[in-house]
């Protein structure tokens, strides 16, 4: 497949996989399969109003407009922008706590102190929401040739917002999943160990005592088991939260046990948001990997029309991958 194919789907396997879980984000009860296919499928049968995105989206689309405007990390053009982009449109659903980053920087340390408002946050321990990989894909498309530019872009990206280190390192254990995708094999349909193995060296050996080793054990536990875990086992197992830990690699997950039980990008999404909770991020991240790994022309035609942004997206993988391609 034409490498330009698997940087538009993870740019818009994100996008599409932010939309359509967002019905569901903190629902007090847990949607099931059959209830999230109703409500995916439909968006399937033909055209409707487009289904918006979330701040996910408008994050990632604001790390791509920086990098492609400045042709490299370039942190107080990153702030401006995504405080900007806050007070343009409110209303994309943001976590809680990072409107406080927005605040601080509108009051004028976007340009001189980029990164110190969110060092200020839950009580100076910073931020551990999955808001900094939530907006990663474009970072692995622009640096897909080189993952120590893209772990260096990744950390400063996160730590603009996210300075708790279970933040910068769920961003980059994100960044080296949807990474790997990219150049994974497409015949490998049994890679899971080799997968996870990848994301322990590259990232959570480089940060002792991280949760994340842990989680990613679970994980490759859940993938050997004889028979698929249910949703349920892997929000158990993983957990489905708001908080880095608790979604990362619950995202990892749906896209490893979508390869090993031979599900498509559509099965994917849909397993992936059946875990509950914060089923946008955890969508959107799953939809990032797995958009990387298959390609655009796996993603449904219909989801791709009812999807806000997905040209707009698209349009941006190309240009991102272009300007560091050799
Ligand atoms: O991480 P962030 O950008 O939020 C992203 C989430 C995604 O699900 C989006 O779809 C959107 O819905 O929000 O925003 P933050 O406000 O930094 O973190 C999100 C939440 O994580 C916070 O509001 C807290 O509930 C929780 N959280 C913490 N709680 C206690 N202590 C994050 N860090 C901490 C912490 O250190
Ligand atoms: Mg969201
Ligand atoms: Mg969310």
């Amino acid at each position: 497949m034409a490498r330009t194919g698997r940087f538009v789907g993870c740019f818009v396997g994100s996008v599409i996989g932010d939309a359509l879980g967002a019905h569901f984000e903190g629902s007090w009860e847990t949607p099931t399969l059959d209830v999230v296919q109703k409500h995916t499928r439909h968006y399937l049968e033909r055209r409707h109003p487009q289904l918006p995105y979330t701040d996910d989206t408008a994050m990632a689309k604001v790390v791509a407009e920086s990098l492609i405007r400045c042709k490299d990390f370039d942190a107080s053009d990153m702030a401006r922008r995504f405080c900007d982009e806050y007070y343009g449109d409110k209303g994309r659903g943001y976590g809680f706590n990072v409107v406080t980053v927005f605040e601080r920087w509108k009051l004028g340390s976007a340009e001189e102190r980029p990164f110190e408002p969110a060092k200020l946050q839950f009580g100076g321990e910073g931020s551990e929401g999955n808001g900094a990989a939530m907006r990663i894909a474009p970072i692995a498309i622009f640096a897909y040739n080189d993952w120590k530019k893209a772990a260096e872009i990744a950390s400063g990206c996160a730590r603009l917002t996210h300075s708790h280190p279970n933040g910068i390192t769920g961003a980059l254990l994100q960044c080296r999943a949807v990474f790997q995708a990219l150049h994974a094999n497409q015949d490998e349909s049994q890679f899971a160990n080799a997968f996870i193995d990848d994301l322990k060296k590259h990232v959570v050996q480089e940060s002792p005592g991280s949760v994340y080793d842990e989680k990613l054990e679970n994980a490759r536990k859940l993938l050997h088991q004889n028979a698929p875990p249910s949703a349920g086992d892997v929000a158990d197992n993983l957990g489905n939260g708001v908080r880095a830990k608790n979604s990362v690699v619950t995202a990892i997950y749906a896209f490893l046990h979508a390869c090993k039980w031979s599900m498509n990008f559509r099965d994917m999404i849909e397993f992936a948001i059946s875990i509950g909770g914060d089923t946008d991020t955890i969508a959107c991240m799953a939809g990032a990997i797995g958009g990387g790994f298959w390609g655009i022309e796996k993603i449904p035609k219909m989801w791709q029309e009812n999807v806000e942004a997905v040209d707009i997206v698209s349009e941006m993988a190309e240009q991102l991958s272009d300007m560091r391609s050799t």
